[in-house]
């Protein structure tokens, strides 16, 4: 398939194999897109090179962006300019709040801080990436950021990471208004839980997979291939009439209230 053939577009948000971000690059390198990519740090660098490798991209389209600080975004942007002139879209797959946040009841965790350094890397940054990405897109283009139903709905653990997605979904409707005044377009992939980095490490990831599995309408869990489709799809042109989305990649999860096969067996007392 060739939606995304002659396109160019910036991938954020690798740090391994098992990424989301690598799942969409694998996907968008397979539909054609040109590829450049961003690591966080140089302990990622060498990991991002062999994904850009894998995907067909160089080194050379490789480049260093600590998403909390404005001068390396800017910096970012001149070397996508001064590579390729203009861009089709950008996938910001980054989310960081910090370990303490993630462990404990809600209201006892969350500090001032934690809430600032979440809602500042996990929401602002997707902003920040509009914002130095507008001059150089081409109609037709597309912004995509990955989100999680936490926002939606509580669940143990995820605690202020679920008001940072609830904002990063608010600010893709109010980017999508503001974008589409070029013929940008701005969606959100709102993914079911899988086995990543930044899942590693949440106590409890693996009876959330179970749960999750256990529950959805598909019975099992999604993949950074699935995600990765949808993302190629969301930035090509078939995907023309769709902004301001949150598109769920869950096997159905978030439109379940109880699972059909978790329903007890009846006994006399029913
Ligand atoms: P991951 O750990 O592979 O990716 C997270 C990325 O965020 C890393 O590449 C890391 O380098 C980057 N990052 C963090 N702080 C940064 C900073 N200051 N500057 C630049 N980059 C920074 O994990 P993932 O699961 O692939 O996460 C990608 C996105 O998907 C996140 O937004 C996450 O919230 C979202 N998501 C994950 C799941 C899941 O279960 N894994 C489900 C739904 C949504
Ligand atoms: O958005 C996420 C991950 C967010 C995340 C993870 C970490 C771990 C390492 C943000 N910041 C950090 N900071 C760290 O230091 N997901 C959707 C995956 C995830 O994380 C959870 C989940 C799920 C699902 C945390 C608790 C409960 C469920």
């Amino acid at each position: 398939m060739t939606i995304l053939k002659d396109k160019k577009f910036l991938i954020v948000g690798i740090a391994s194999k098992l990424s989301i971000a690598t799942g969409v690059a694998r996907s968008m390198a397979r539909d054609g897109a040109n590829l450049a990519f961003s690591y966080q740090n140089e302990k990622l660098q060498s990991r991002v090179e062999g994904v850009a490798q894998e995907c067909g991209s160089g080194a050379d389209m490789c480049f260093p962006c600590d998403l909390a600080h404005d001068d390396q975004i800017d910096a970012l942007f001149a070397e996508i300019k001064k590579h390729w002139g203009n861009i089709d879209g950008v996938i910001h797959a980054v989310g960081y709040a910090p370990r303490e946040q993630l462990n404990g009841d809600f209201t006892d965790v969350t500090t001032r801080d934690g809430f600032a350094i979440a809602h500042d890397l996990s929401s602002y940054s997707f902003i920040a990436l509009a914002k130095k990405a507008k001059p150089l897109l081409n109609d037709g283009g597309s912004l995509i950021t990955l989100t999680y139903h936490g926002s939606q709905q509580t669940l143990p653990n995820y605690n202020v990471m679920g008001l940072a997605k609830a904002s990063l979904e608010a600010a893709t409707r109010y980017l999508a208004v503001s974008m589409g005044k070029q013929n940008v377009r701005v969606n959100a992939i709102s993914a079911g839980p899988i086995k990543t980095l930044a899942a590693s490490g949440i106590s409890d990831f693996r009876k959330m997979l179970e749960y999750n599995k256990n529950r959805a309408p598909l019975a099992r869990n999604v993949t950074i291939e699935e995600v990765g489709d949808t993302a190629s799809f969301l930035s090509s042109d078939r995907a023309s009439g769709i902004s301001g989305q949150v598109i769920y990649v869950d096997g159905g999860f978030s439109i379940t209230a109880m699972s059909d096969r978790e329903m007890l067996p009846a006994t006399s007392n029913d």
